[in-house]
C-alpha cells in the first residue's frame, strides 16, 4: 500500500487553545486533509498514552489514514497502529523493525545530512525519514540543529536521498518538519526538490495543534500541498522592449548606500517608478499594492541590522505573490557574506539572482551539488571584483546548478553575460569597458531586471531583455562618450531612448 505523507500531523497534547480539546484538534485536522498523524506524547503515563493512542486510532481508521506512534513501540504494538516514529536517540531502527515487524511503516528523524547517510546505510529498514529541523520552532526543545537547515539543509539531504532513490523501485520517503506553516509550506515543498527528487510531505505540530481553528488551518495547509509554488507556471515570451514604461512598476530597493541615486535615475530612465525604502513597517504595503511590483534586495553594505530588513521584506514580497531580484554583491569575499546569503536564501525565495562570476560561484558552494572543499579553497572574490576565471563550459554548469537548485534565474554577468533558467541558456554580450569604470552598473542592472519581472514574468526571456536592453545601452553610450564622466549621462540617455 503506498502511504500518503503529503500532510503529517504530529500532535501535541501541550498547546491546545483554550477553546478546544486534544481530540477535537486532531479530528478538525483528519476531516480536513491530514493524510497521516503520528501520536506524540512525552509526559504522560504508559496508560494515558495508551487510552490516548486507542481513541486516536478510532478516528484515524474511521478516515482509513495511518497512526504512527512517536517513540512507544510497546503501545504501537498493544494498540495495533500502523507504525511507529523514532528519534536518533531512540531504539535502534534494526531493533525496531525487529520487534514492529515487516508490515508496520517506521521512519526516523535525520537532523544532519550525516544522519541520512546513515539511514540509507539500513536499506529496507525504514519506510521514511523525517527532515529536520527546518526553521526554528518553540515546539521541540531538545533539537540536535536548533537554528534550523533551512531550505538549503533540506537539498543536501534530499540530494543524498536522490541518489539512493534512484533506479529502486521501492524508495525511502521524506517529509519535512520544524517550523512549517502557511507562509512557507509551499516554498519548502517547491524549494527543496532536487532534480526528480521530492518530498513526499510536510510535517507539522503547532500550525495545526495550536490553531483556534484546527480544521481551517489543515484545509488551508491541504491546498498548499496539493498545489505548490505558483511560479512554476511559465510566462510568457513575447516582450516590448517599452514593457516596463507601459506598465509603470513599482521598484522597491534594499540597497547599498553608495549606488542608490544611481539604481534610482536608471530605474526612471527606462519609465519604472523607483522607491527606496528601508522601513519595516511599510514592506507589507508595499509588496501588497494593485500594480506590478517587485523587489530588489542589494546586499553591497550589509549590516547585522540589514539581514532581519531583507528577512522582513522577502517575507512580505513571497507572500504577496512579488518578485524579488537577489543581487550578493561581494558574497564571495568573507565567510560572513556568504552566511548572511544563507540566512537570506533560506527566510524566502527569489526569482532572479544576478552576480558576477565569483559571485555566483560563491553561490554555488551553497547549493546540494557542491560536494568538494578542496577545489573551491581558493578565494573566489577580492572585495566586491570576481577573482575565478573558469572556463566557459564551467561557469554555465555552476550557474545551471544554481539555477536548478534556488528554482531561480541565474544572471552571470560579465563579457559575455549568461541568463539560465534551469536548463536552459541564453547569452548577450556585454556592454562597453567603461561601465566598469563608473560605479552602480552591476547593480542597476539588478533594477531593470525588477522592474521587467515586476511588468510580466520571471521568465528567461524576459530576463533575457532586460540584460539585453541594458547592456546595449552601456554600449551605445561608450561610443558617444569621453571617458566615465560623460558616460553616466549619456548611458541614462541610452536607456530612456531605447525603452520610449
Ligand atoms: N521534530 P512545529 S522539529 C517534533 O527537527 C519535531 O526533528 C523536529 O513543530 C525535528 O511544526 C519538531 O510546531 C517540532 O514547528 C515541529
Amino acid at each position: 500500500m503506498t502511504i500518503d505523507y503529503s500532510l503529517y500531523l504530529v500532535t501535541d497534547s501541550t498547546m491546545i487553545p483554550e477553546s478546544s480539546t486534544f481530540l477535537k484538534q486532531v479530528e478538525g485536522a483528519i476531516n480536513n486533509g491530514a493524510t497521516i498523524v503520528q501520536l506524540r506524547e512525552k509526559n504522560i503515563s504508559t496508560q494515558e498514552f495508551i487510552s490516548r493512542a486507542q481513541a486516536v486510532h478510532e478516528l484515524t481508521k474511521a478516515k482509513g489514514i495511518p497512526l504512527i506512534i512517536n517513540d512507544r513501540i510497546d503501545v504501537a504494538l498493544a494498540i495495533d497502529a500502523e507504525g511507529v516514529h523514532i528519534g536518533q536517540d531512540d531504539m535502534p531502527p534494526k531493533l525496531a523493525r525487529k520487534l514492529l515487524g515487516p508490515n508496520k511503516i517506521l521512519g526516523l528523524s535525520c537532523s544532519f545530512p550525516l544522519h541520512v547517510e546513515e539511514a540509507l546505510k539500513l536499506d529496507g529498514i525504514l519506510d521514511y525519514v523525517g527532515l529536520g529541523t527546518v526553521f526554528k520552532t518553540n515546539t521541540k526543545k531538545d533539537l540536535k540543529d536548533p537554528n534550523g537547515s533551512g531550505t538549503i539543509g533540506l537539498r543536501k539531504k534530499l540530494q543524498l536521498i536522490k541518489d539512493h532513490n534512484s533506479g529502486r523501485e521501492t524508495k525511502l520517503r521524506c517529509v519535512a518538519i520544524g517550523g512549517i506553516n502557511h507562509t512557507n509550506a509551499a516554498r519548502v515543498l517547491y524549494e527543496s526538490t532536487v532534480e526528480e527528487q521530492r518530498l513526499d510531505g510536510i510535517a507539522v505540530v503547532s500550525c495545526i495543534m495550536a490553531n483556534d481553528d484546527a480544521a481551517e488551518s489543515t484545509k488551508r495547509l491541504s491546498k498548499i500541498v496539493q498545489e505548490p509554488w505558483p511560479s512554476l507556471k511559465s510566462g510568457l515570451t513575447k516582450i516590448a522592449t517599452n514593457l516596463a514604461r507601459l506598465k509603470r512598476p513599482l521598484v522597491h530597493h534594499i540597497t547599498n548606500s553608495v549606488t542608490k541615486i544611481f539604481n534610482a535615475n536608471v530605474t526612471l530612465a527606462i519609465g519604472a517608478s523607483p522607491i527606496m525604502s528601508e522601513l519595516v513597517g511599510e514592506f507589507e504595503e508595499l509588496a501588497s499594492g494593485d500594480g506590478p511590483r517587485a523587489l530588489v534586495a542589494n546586499i553591497g553594505t550589509p549590516s547585522p541590522d540589514q539581514i532581519e530588513l531583507y528577512q522582513a521584506a522577502f517575507a512580505a514580497y513571497n507572500t504577496h505573490g512579488k518578485r524579488i531580484i537577489y543581487d550578493p554583491v561581494g558574497v564571495g569575499a568573507s565567510a560572513a557574506r556568504l552566511e548572511a546569503s544563507r540566512i537570506l536564501l533560506n527566510s524566502g525565495h527569489v526569482d532572479v539572482i544576478k552576480g558576477n562570476a565569483g559571485e555566483i560561484t560563491s553561490i554555488w558552494k551553497l547549493t546540494s551539488y557542491f560536494h568538494s572543499t578542496q577545489e573551491y579553497n581558493t578565494p573566489l572574490m577580492q572585495g566586491v571584483d570576481s577573482l575565478v576565471q573558469h572556463d566557459e563550459e564551467k561557469l554555465i554548469k555552476i550557474a545551471l546548478q544554481v539555477s536548478l537548485d534556488f528554482k531561480t534565474i541565474v544572471v552571470v554577468t560579465g563579457v559575455t553575460n549568461y541568463i539560465v533558467q534551469n536548463t536552459q541558456l541564453e547569452q548577450v554580450p556585454g556592454g562597453h569597458l567603461l561601465m566598469g569604470s563608473i560605479t552602480g552598473s552591476g547593480c542597476s542592472l539588478g533594477s531593470v531586471i525588477a522592474a521587467y519581472v515586476a511588468s510580466h514574468q520571471p521568465d528567461l526571456k524576459v530576463v533575457t531583455e532586460a540584460v539585453r536592453i541594458y547592456n546595449l545601452a552601456g554600449t551605445n553610450a561608450g561610443l558617444l562618450s569621453t571617458g566615465p564622466g560623460t558616460f553616466v549621462p549619456n548611458f541614462i540617455d541610452e536607456l530612456y531612448k531605447l525603452t520610449i
